[in-house]
């Protein structure tokens, strides 16, 4: 499935209404997608958060826009697929929380990341402090919000940003080579890796290794994974690399 962000007049800057949107598509899925696709159209993927709605919010109303991104941001980490984000131009602030949300990032070479929060006298309230640290770190995200330091997309790849950098439009091309490839995947697979594998990263070893042990022991029984390793045996099966 494809998402594209539409609001290329405001940057794709998101409105309250566009951050419940994506959340409601991932919610609302049908079983018969396998992988999805989001993208911005226009000349950037997003300009984050749309200041012109920054309303005068108390703390309570405050907490509950935040927890409004989370809960869709959420969506789409722990949805139905794994999910692929086509980054090109301005990748800012809930932007970039978006991104960091999908499971893997295919940069174009326009891309370039920031976290304005910091010069807006503002905070990440979109999940960026649990998620962004996890692909860069925590020392290159406070000096990104301290500074205001921007990452040209060969730096961001360099770093972790993104695991893909190709060259200026052919993001969706290098999206869909791998939607096709991850689509086939078996669903255990796909599950694991994008459900199971954050938890045990986010807890403790011994907790880790055993949920590891649980999922292993439960895909190798799968009826799809003993076809998948009969099908090597049996010379088949593509060999690693090919
Ligand atoms: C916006 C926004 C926006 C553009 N909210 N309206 N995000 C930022 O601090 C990034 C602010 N935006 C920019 O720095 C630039 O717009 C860009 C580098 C992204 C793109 O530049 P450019 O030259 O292509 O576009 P532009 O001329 O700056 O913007 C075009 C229009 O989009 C213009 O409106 P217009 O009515 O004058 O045409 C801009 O005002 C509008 N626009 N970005 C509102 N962000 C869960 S918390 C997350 C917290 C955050 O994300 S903070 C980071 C906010």
């Amino acid at each position: 499935m494809l998402i594209g962000l539409n609001r290329p007049d405001k940057r794709n800057a998101f409105n309250d209404e566009l951050v419940k949107g994506v959340g409601q598509v991932f919610l609302t899925m049908p079983d018969t997608v396998k992988c999805a696709v989001i993208y911005g159209i226009g000349k950037h993927f997003s300009a984050g958060l749309d200041l012109s709605e920054l309303q005068e919010r108390d703390a309570v109303q405050g907490l509950h826009h935040s927890r409004m991104w989370h809960n869709a941001l959420n969506n789409v980490q722990f949805g139905k697929v794994p999910v692929i984000a086509v980054l090109h131009g301005a990748v800012v602030g809930g932007g970039l929380e978006l991104a960091a949300a999908c499971h893997i990032r295919v940069a174009e070479n326009t891309t370039f990341y920031a976290l304005p929060e910091g010069q807006r006298g503002i905070f990440v309230g979109g999940g960026a402090s649990v998620r962004v640290p996890k692909l860069i770190g925590l020392a290159r995200m406070t000096d990104m919000m301290l500074t205001g330091r921007v990452y040209k997309a060969d730096e961001g790849e360099r770093i972790g940003l993104a695991q893909y950098l190709v060259e200026e439009s052919k993001g969706m091309e290098k999206a869909l080579e791998l939607a096709h490839t991850i689509s086939n995947n078996a669903g255990m697979t796909n599950y694991a890796l994008t459900h199971i594998l954050p938890k045990i990263v986010d807890s403790g070893q011994d907790q880790g290794l055993m949920m590891e042990s649980l999922t292993a022991a439960i895909a190798q029984n799968a009826p799809e994974a003993k076809e998948r390793l009969n099908a090597f045996l049996e010379g088949k099966a593509k060999k690693v690399g090919e």
